[in-house]
């Protein structure tokens, strides 16, 4: 059944946008508002400090790593500090799971709202001012509210989301999120500090011409993948990759196309985590009539066994998706 799409004029602000649409969050509707507000203003401070990255001591790498034994780089860390004092401050999460750190974030056991987040993904693109983007997933808490966060909290599938988006700092800077009612865009006007729906009711196209993967690796990627490849070279597909997930998706959603990352020599399970990047692009994703895999089953019904679990990530077009899964099943 179509579910209902209230729709919005064009330029409206978001903060109204949330308002005319907060009764279909089947939650309490005021915390959703609260907690979407929270990421855009902390997106607002990150997207000035990438702004001006060049002119200050924060690009380049920190000298440490993250949980996945990445190399952080300066952004990375301010970017986590943002969200996490934004999410900590608005009150609505009890815990935050986070590409950069170990273990997940105790936030407040008061909060009824879990949020997965990788605070700026494609960060290493930052020294040669390639578009980077944060990703993120919001789920409800399974434990009594005013009780210490358990494990179920924070272990849960992507078909539990309440919400999901993804900011891009690009050629502009942009907003884009499900709550379950369709996926909206929201171009932020920077010298009024405010983001204005641009891209309404965003539907990927089923099928593209577009193929998005590192083919640097091609030489140990499994012969499914490879035979796909050849297909859509036969076939006088585009290829497009950025090495910033985020942007490469935006892309794909609005022109059709396929991104993949799948199992290589070097990452096993693949480079991508499910928690923070693949559950919220594949909600979007599915919102938005595309579809996300890996290579096999659908992502968002994957029950995660760790915080920083890598998975196989093949998202876009639903038809695109559907016939690389045929080339490796
Ligand atoms: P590779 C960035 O590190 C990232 O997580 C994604 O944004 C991007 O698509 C991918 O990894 C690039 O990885 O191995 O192709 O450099």
């Amino acid at each position: 059944m179509e579910e209902s799409r209230i729709a919005q004029p064009i330029g409206i602000a978001l903060d109204r946008f949330i308002k005319n649409n907060q009764e279909q969050f089947q939650y309490a509707s005021g915390e959703l508002s609260q907690l979407l507000r929270d990421i855009a203003l902390a997106s607002k401070v990150v997207n000035r400090e990438i702004n001006k990255a060049g002119l200050i001591d924060i690009m380049g790498a920190m000298g440490s790593q993250n949980s996945g034994g990445e190399n952080q780089q300066k952004l990375d860390v301010l970017a986590n500090i943002r969200f996490t004092r934004a999410l900590s401050k608005g009150g609505e999460a009890c815990a935050l799971i986070s590409e950069e750190t170990e273990s997940y974030v105790d936030l407040n056991n008061d909060g009824k709202y879990v949020i997965a987040i990788d605070p700026l993904d494609g960060s290493s693109n930052i020294d040669v001012n390639v578009s980077i983007g944060t990703i993120f997933s919001i789920y409800r808490r399974i434990s009594p509210v005013g009780t210490p966060i358990q494990p179920e909290d924070i272990l849960q599938k992507g078909t539990d989301q309440v919400a999901a988006g993804y900011i891009l700092y690009g050629s502009s800077t942009m907003l884009v999120y499900t709550t379950g009612h369709g996926v909206n865009g929201f171009t932020y006007e920077s010298t009024l500090g405010e983001y204005f729906l641009s891209h309404a009711d965003l539907r990927m196209p089923p099928d593209g011409k577009i193929f998005s993967i590192n083919e640097g690796q091609s030489l140990s990627f499994a012969p499914g993948v490879a035979k796909y490849l050849d297909y859509c070279k036969q076939n006088g597909f585009t290829a497009r990759y950025i090495g910033s997930l985020v942007a490469d998706f935006h892309r794909n959603m609005l022109k059709g196309g396929i991104y993949i990352y799948p199992a290589t020599a070097k990452d096993k399970n693949g480079k991508l985590r499910l928690m923070y990047e693949c559950n919220a692009l594949a909600f979007i994703a599915e919102q938005a009539g595309g579809l996300a895999t890996d290579g096999k089953n659908r992502i968002m019904e994957i029950k995660p066994s760790t915080l920083h679990q890598r998975v196989p990530f093949y998202v876009g077009s639903r038809m695109m998706v559907e016939k690389a899964g045929s080339f490796l099943n």
